[in-house]
């Protein structure tokens, strides 16, 4: 047994039924991923909500936003021969994937950390321009002094890249764009500078020689990133061994920056590891997990939108507590915790 996430008794903490649709022909069919900080003496969440276009018989119809950034609904007939419905997360139609939901980020808050609900006064962030057509997900959050960074997915018939936007108060946002361009996801930015450089761990894909491996860039001003290292390859046989990618942002600990990142096989069972990076130099890896640190075994975590699936990137550190929020099963979000020191025994 190494599963050694303690997992909140309550769980889901959220489910779609527990939010309203962005507009009325659209229904929620996921809640997933969300990032996490602390703002206001409060911790929020900057969930990820996938909606849906209502369906209606014989057609599939699927969200994307127009350059006018308003949303237009695509329709296919289900009996075309043109059309391939078998992923749940994607069609093709005649060589060109849609997306069936369309992601947005929603801030909600709470005082325990548990009970989250929404405030009119934080909006939602949306999906703009061409990059952003289908899109923005996975949202990572850093914060850096008073500044919070947000690295995200940007979606579009264009490809997957990392955008960031910041903000020190959460009404505010400056767009920065693309920071890493396609296909590229999966980016935490550390939360301090390491001998006057940002760091930041992504996940580009290089299908044809390489493979979705995990890679660390280092700027000087959190906007431009160069010196790429290769920090983690995915492993034959193992949990992660079709794809990885970073969840949140590294937890300084006295052994090391400690990475909690998800690993995934050819069947995209998702499951979560540890990678422990040097304080000094986090292109050298000191240690990494052998068997995933957690692993879907509970009912909501085994099925749903796509079953067996868990799938971080926010997170809360109290000294040794790690309060872990998750996407379980691309459906439901879920709250787990985790003793920093007994990761670390993992990696011994
Ligand atoms: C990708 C991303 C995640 C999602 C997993 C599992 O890595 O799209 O958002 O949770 O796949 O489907």
């Amino acid at each position: 047994m190494t599963d050694i996430a303690n997992r909140y008794r309550q769980n889901p903490i959220l489910s779609p039924k527990d939010l309203e649709p962005s507009t009325e022909d659209m229904v929620i069919e996921c809640l997933l991923n969300p990032g996490v900080f602390k703002f206001n003496d409060k911790t929020w969440l900057l969930l990820r909500v996938a909606e849906r276009t209502i369906q209606k018989d014989d057609v599939i119809s699927v969200p994307i936003y127009n350059y006018l950034g308003k949303i237009e609904i695509l329709k296919f007939d289900l009996g075309d021969p043109q059309l391939d419905t078998s992923d749940a997360r994607v069609i093709n139609y005649n060589g060109t994937d849609y997306l069936t939901t369309i992601s947005h980020l929603r801030l909600l808050c709470s005082d325990d950390g548990i009970h989250f609900s929404e405030d009119a006064n934080y909006p939602p962030l949306y999906g703009e321009g061409k990059y952003e057509a289908y899109g923005i997900e996975d949202c990572r959050v850093a914060q850096i002094d008073d500044t919070y960074y947000l690295t995200y997915t940007m979606v579009s018939s264009n490809g997957v890249g990392v955008g960031l936007r910041t903000t020190k108060d959460w009404k505010h946002f400056e767009k920065k764009g693309m920071i890493f361009s396609p296909h590229n996801k999966d980016c935490a930015i550390f939360e301090e500078k390491i001998n006057g450089k940002y760091y930041a761990l992504h996940r580009p894909s290089s299908p044809e020689l390489g493979g979705n491996y995990i890679w660390l860039a280092e700027s000087l001003d959190a906007l431009h990133w160069g010196n790429h290292k290769l920090i983690a390859k995915t492993r034959i046989g193992n949990f992660d061994s079709k794809r990885l990618g970073a969840g949140a942002a590294p937890i300084k600990t006295e052994k090391g920056w400690l990475e909690i990142y998800h690993g995934a096989t050819e069947k995209n069972k998702y499951c979560l590891g540890a990678i422990l990076l040097d304080l000094e130099d986090p292109s050298k890896v000191i240690a990494r997990s052998h068997e995933p640190i957690m692993a879907p075994k509970e009912n909501f975590e085994k099925t749903g939108f796509f079953g067996e699936v868990i799938f971080t990137n926010g997170h809360i550190v109290n000294k040794d507590e790690i309060l872990m929020y998750y996407g379980a099963a691309d459906e439901v979000v879920a709250l787990a915790t985790f003793s920093v020191n007994e990761i670390l025994k993992t990696l011994e």
